[in-house]
């Protein structure tokens, strides 16, 4: 088999929110040919590795023709010849190529296509599935999903201050269980929305965004939704938040829509809400510096909440061995184009692993087609995929790769409310 790169090729596609972004194909001496897609987040963390926009007015400043580039005549040639498989030799010269910060040299965006391309042209050339070329014979595991059904914070023009509102099917017995549980959810959501009078129009990850006096409301109406669907609030289904409040922290205070808190009150309204609804994951309580604050965080909720952290670690190790040394949190979430290769990715996760953390992997609101993340968490046994709504197919994608694993593959299994516990 020569599964020595021959070319990488980039192209300028369109992600879910109609913004340019990157494609790259990679092609292996014996004809294997991997393909993949960059996604693109919205409120992206300050320390996340830097996708590369071509500025100007093409696209508003979107384009990605220099990132294509880079991929086409700088990465391309670099690389050339090196075997597929070599994983973490390549991932090591793309980061060496790069040579900058926060990889905002060549782009983010163009290191993470190549290094997924020729993940997946490796997976194709060996004939395997791209989860058990990862993870091998130990890849066991469906993610419990958490899927967003109901927006706030910047991402709605309502009266609710958390960003996002999900719903985790931890009590089904397989992944197909899962999805109908949630699926039914969010149709008896929309079902209520509607008797209410109020907007079902989706955001761009597939979740309402009704217009809703306070975040209670909200937890109320998921809840009221869970048992319209004949399910148990907690057992069945319980939720998760992703508060995302890192760009509501100045001076000391987070200022939400209608209150200005201090971190300290900030925990004692999350430790009310998780006294009165069935929340069991809580994702960036607080800002991406506040270091302090968060330790109080996992202190006080710790033993009851997956303490998540998105911004705050940015699937970076530097930033992931600070959070595990001061017991910052005690789960991370994890997205591929915070860091920008393939190996960086596994690393923070294996490190994750060791200290006993739980880690989510993720989507980001602008998104393809592309199911890599679905394989990821498998590969990994991660135990968890946040991917949105069960509708927008460009999140729908992600839980079909694992539907159709879960039916084609017995040796996986569902992760189930385990995936939670410590
Ligand atoms: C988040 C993500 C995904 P974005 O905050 O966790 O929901 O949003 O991709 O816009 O950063
Ligand atoms: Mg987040």
């Amino acid at each position: 088999m020569d599964d020595r790169i021959t070319e990488l090729r980039g192209y300028e596609i369109l992600d879910s929110r109609g913004n340019p972004t990157l494609a790259v194909r990679a092609t292996l001496g014996d004809g294997s040919v991997g393909l993949a897609r960059v996604p693109a987040g919205a409120s992206t963390g300050v320390h996340e590795a830097r996708e590369l926009r071509d500025g100007g007015r093409r696209y508003g400043g979107k384009g990605v023709r220099q990132a294509i580039a880079h991929v086409d005549g700088v990465i391309g040639p670099a690389v050339a010849g090196r075997s597929a498989r070599d994983q973490r030799g390549l991932d090591e010269t793309l980061v060496h190529l790069d040579g900058s910060e926060q990889k905002e040299r060549l782009g983010a965006n163009a290191l993470l296509g190549v290094s997924l391309a020729v993940a997946t042209a490796a997976a194709h050339a060996l004939g395997l599935p791209l989860y058990r070329y990862w993870g091998g014979s130990q890849a066991a595991t469906l993610p419990v999903p958490q899927l967003n059904v109901l927006n706030g914070g910047a991402h709605a023009d309502n009266n609710i201050d958390l960003q996002e509102f999900m719903l985790l099917p931890v009590g089904a017995s397989s992944f197909h269980e899962a999805m109908r549980m949630a699926s039914e959810t969010y149709h008896a959501l929309q079902a209520r929305l509607r008797a209410a009078h109020l907007r079902t129009a989706v955001g761009d990850e597939g979740g309402f965004a009704p217009d809703l006096g306070s975040d209670e409301e909200a937890l109320d109406l998921l809840v009221a939704a869970i048992g319209d669907a004949g399910l148990r609030a907690g057992e069945d289904v319980a939720l998760g938040v992703d508060a995302a409040v890192s760009a509501f922290y100045r001076d000391g205070r987070y200022h939400l829509r209608e209150r200005a808190l201090t971190a300290e009150q900030l925990i004692d309204w999350y430790a009310q809400l998780a006294d009165a609804y069935p929340i069991v994951s809580l994702e960036d309580g607080l800002g991406e510096d506040d270091w302090e604050g968060w330790q109080v965080l996992n202190q006080r909720l710790g033993d009851r909440l997956q303490i998540v952290g998105d911004d705050i670690f940015v699937t970076n190790p530097d930033r992931l061995e600070r959070g595990i040394r001061e017991q910052a949190a005690n789960a991370i979430l994890i997205k591929l184009n915070q860091i920008g290769t393939v190996t960086e990715t596994f690393d923070t996760m294996a490190m994750a692993a060791r200290a006993g953390w739980r880690a989510v992997v993720s989507h980001r609101s602008g998104e393809t087609e592309d199911t890599v993340i679905a394989d990821l968490a498998c590969a990994t046994n991660a135990g968890q995929l946040k991917s949105g709504a069960p509708a927008r197919s460009e999140r729908v994608a992600k839980y079909n790769r694992l539907l159709l694993m879960e039916q084609e593959d017995p040796g996986l299994r569902y992760a189930g409310r385990g995936a939670l516990a410590r």
